[in-house]
């Protein structure tokens, strides 16, 4: 350190001297030589030090002597679930479980309407149905003559009954007034190998008064068989007429068949 310290100084010195150009003073650089002193007396003893660093690592050591065998441990978590096992057999049937709870009240129905319209369907189906039969009667044969037009209905029928039914189609039981259209409704009659049918005479409001069922009274034709009208029982007050084209009174409650009228223009 002191020979750097004295260069220093003497290239200093020799800067200073080619700048100024003279003499310049010796104190900045004065030589200073440090002779070793004497030996001093021993110092008080130091604090402890800090841990020194950790050494190298130790060589491999010796196998260690075989553990004693650990107690049992715990036992582990379930493992996943299996795949599915094959479909077993049919179980017995299982018993009968309990009666359930009554269900809540239903709505009231609101298909009367429907109800309604089906029953007068029903009725109206029932008077096609009839009138159907009526129409294949009139097909099979119908009996004409310049005025009139006669159908055979094959029902049997008491006598009010089956003025009803001709009443329903626009006719009345069959009044011949005269024995050209009682000889029609005659040969209708046997043709049909009947031998008797109902025709629209009667006493009903009157013992022994005889009308036609438009309530016209008899004129001059009429053509009852031999000892009729007798009004027997007291219980005879309507007409029929025979395959031969007589009449007999008979009881009304009686059900046979019968021949209604019809007038051809109405037809
Ligand atoms: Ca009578
Ligand atoms: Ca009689």
């Amino acid at each position: 350190m002191g020979g750097e310290k004295m260069v220093a100084c003497m290239l200093s010195l020799t800067l200073m001297r080619s700048v100024y150009g003279q003499h310049m003073p010796e104190e900045p650089c004065s030589v200073q030589i440090l002779v070793p002193g004497l030996k001093g007396e021993a110092g008080e003893k130091g604090e402890k030090g800090a841990p020194g660093r950790p050494g190298r690592l130790g060589p491999t050591g010796e196998p260690g002597l075989p553990g004693v065998k650990g107690q049992k441990g715990s036992p582990g978590h379930y493992g996943k679930m299996g795949p599915s096992g094959l479909k077993g057999l049919k179980g017995d049937m299982g018993d009968p479980g309990p009666k359930g709870p009554n269900g809540e009240p239903g709505v009231p129905c609101e298909c009367a309407p429907l109800r309604k319209m089906i029953g007068e369907m029903d009725i109206q189906v029932a008077q096609l149905t009839s009138e159907l039969k009526f129409i294949k009667n009139a097909v099979a044969g119908i009996k004409e003559t310049d005025s009139k037009v006669y159908l055979l209905v094959k029902e049997e029928k008491r006598f009010r009954d089956a003025e009803v039914f001709c009443q329903g189609r626009g006719g009345h039981l069959a009044m011949p007034k005269d024995e050209a259209s009682n000889g029609v409704i005659a040969g209708y009659v046997t043709e049909a190998g009947l031998s008797r049918v109902y025709i629209g005479i009667n006493d009903l409001e009157r013992e022994g008064h005889f009308v036609y069922v438009e309530r016209s009274p008899m004129t001059t034709f009429s053509k009852w068989r031999e000892g009729e009208p007798n009004n027997a029982y007291d219980d005879e007050d309507c007409v029929e007429m025979v395959s031969s084209g007589e009449w007999i009174d008979v009881a009304c409650h009686l059900t046979m068949y019968f021949v209604c009228e019809f007038d051809k223009d109405t037809v």
